[in-house]
């Protein structure tokens, strides 16, 4: 059963504190990205650590890789336990990520394929496979791939084994929890929550699909 992994895609510190704080109970990881770190600054990052969650890093780097070395060690310094990366760049620059996540004993997934319709343009006709492949051989922990297409997620599933799949797209861009939650390691649900009348109560609407059901 996955982990619930909130994306805290808010812009507003405050509020982002407080929804992480009082859903923290029901959540198994934090993932923040540009739209709170660029108003709230990368210091952000040791607030929310407080929660004791792991806190993943979505840059969705995609750089050459030295240049995403630069980016990842940052990221681990301030705090994170995970960074996510794209694959697209190429092999060489994946590796360079994992290298950092493995020098501050963090893990390191790859966006495979998209969420969003627009996912389908360009990691079609076998490029998502490709990419999940090359995720797996550079030493990535797993990939990220879309819960608004079950399907996609099982194929991705056969060309990586037993590494994690951490799945969007759930709620507010039409995916289903339940679709998806028996092929994958992770969740990752923003607005469903965050943008709820009562947060806790919508985290806590997704305690049946969790791995430990503490809360
Ligand atoms: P909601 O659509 O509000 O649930 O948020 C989804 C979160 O997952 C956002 O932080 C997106 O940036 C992120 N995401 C996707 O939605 N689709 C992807 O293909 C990949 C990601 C991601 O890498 O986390």
């Amino acid at each position: 059963m996955p982990d619930l992994i909130l994306a805290l895609d808010i812009t507003e510190k405050k509020r982002a504190l407080r929804v992480a704080h009082t859903c923290a109970p029901y959540l198994d990881a934090i993932k923040i990205g540009y739209p709170l770190v660029l108003s709230a600054g990368l210091g952000i990052a040791g607030e929310l650590a407080r929660e004791g969650l792991p806190l993943i890093a979505d840059f969705k780097v995609a750089d050459i890789p030295n240049t995403n070395q630069l980016i990842c060690d940052q990221v681990f310094a301030a705090g994170f336990s995970g960074i996510i990366c794209h694959g697209f760049p190429g092999m060489d620059s994946v590796k360079a990520c994992v290298a950092s996540a493995r020098a501050h004993k963090g893990e390191c997934y790859v966006v495979v394929e998209m969420s969003h319709p627009g996912g389908k343009e360009f990691f079609a006709g076998g490029i998502a496979e490709q990419i999940a492949s090359n995720a797996i051989i550079a030493g990535a922990d797993g990939i990220v791939a879309p819960a608004t297409r079950p399907d996609r997620v099982r194929v991705l599933r056969g060309f990586i084994g037993n590494k994690k799949i951490l799945s969007p797209g759930i709620g507010a861009q039409g995916g289903d929890a339940d679709a998806v939650a028996s092929l994958v390691d992770g969740i990752i649900v923003g607005r469903s929550i965050y943008e709820a009348p009562d947060p806790v109560a919508a985290a806590q609407s997704y305690a049946h699909l969790r791995r430990d059901k503490k809360a």
